[in-house]
């Protein structure tokens, strides 16, 4: 049996999260910066990975090992497993925008204490945006407090719908055309981290996606979560090692959104 952390513990590494990220940012920067030197491979349709993706990845174990060296880490580019003081990294959210010199990218890191989040930090140096959040201690952009938004009419609602190929495209068009005909503006920017930081910023009132990897998630939904957004069960199941499908929303559509998008609030249980 693990021992929980204490809460100095947990404020040892929230406050640690901050200057990791911004190192982290000025590497994935440097990249960015060069787009004609970038190294970019294809893992699958539509599914890029970069040089910068695997050398942020690199440097943050690095951090981890120097700072939390009890700590394990689990990322999109070299796996990793669970213990209960668990780092998720996706080293560059919205890789596929990177990779074209789009803006909507961003460095996403979660910590996972007894198999749930407490901790997030998405970082996007390039549109100069911070998100951090904390269990039970909300969430902030920049520094400042940020809420879910309050929207009451789905007609007047911007929901954020995020694909991949990991999914039927069918089953993507046919819950995008719900939306709509329901009077929502459904948009989709490629990142599910900043998409679900949207949310939590009061800008959008949903995102959902009908599978999402822990890596993407784990940090944005916990900051969702800390700024009033709605969210689904997605920390459930075999969520770490699988995915789920995700759902987060502004408190007052979460039914019409939920309803319409066709995820359900506890997705499937692990296999
Ligand atoms: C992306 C996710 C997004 C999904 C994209 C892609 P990546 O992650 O953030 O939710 O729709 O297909 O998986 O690959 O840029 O780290």
């Amino acid at each position: 049996m693990s021992i929980p952390l204490s809460d100095r513990e947990l404020s040892l590494r929230f406050l640690a999260m901050s200057g990791m990220a911004q190192e982290l940012g000025e590497l994935a920067s440097r990249y960015f910066a060069d787009q004609g030197s970038l190294n970019t491979q294809m893992k699958g349709a539509q599914d890029f990975v970069t040089e910068a993706d695997h050398a942020v990845e690199v440097l943050f174990r690095k951090q981890i090992a120097a700072a939390f060296p009890d700590d394990s880490v689990m990322g999109e580019e070299m796996g990793g497993g669970g213990t209960d003081r668990l780092w998720i990294i996706d080293p560059i959210d919205g890789t596929a925008n990177f990779a074209r010199g789009d803006r909507q990218w961003c460095i996403s890191i979660g910590f996972v204490a007894a198999g749930r989040p407490e901790l997030g930090i998405i970082h996007a140096p390039s549109i100069g945006e911070t998100y951090l959040g904390r269990r039970g201690q909300g969430a902030t952009l920049n520094g400042k407090p940020i809420r879910a938004a309050e929207t009451r009419d789905i007609r007047r609602s911007v929901v954020e719908f995020g694909w991949s190929t990991r999914m039927p495209t069918r089953l993507y068009i046919e819950a995008v055309e719900r939306l709509y005909e329901l009077g929502a503006h459904v948009k989709r920017s490629g990142s599910g981290a900043l998409g679900l930081a949207q949310v939590a910023a009061g800008r959008t009132d949903g995102y959902a996606e009908l599978h999402i990897n822990s890596w993407d998630a784990a940090a944005a939904l916990l900051i969702a979560e800390e700024a009033g957004a709605r969210i689904n069960e997605f920390f459930s199941g075999d969520w770490l090692e699988k995915g789920n499908p995700i759902l987060a929303t502004a408190p007052n559509l979460w039914e019409v959104i939920r309803e319409a998008s066709g995820i359900a609030n506890a997705p499937p249980s692990a296999n």
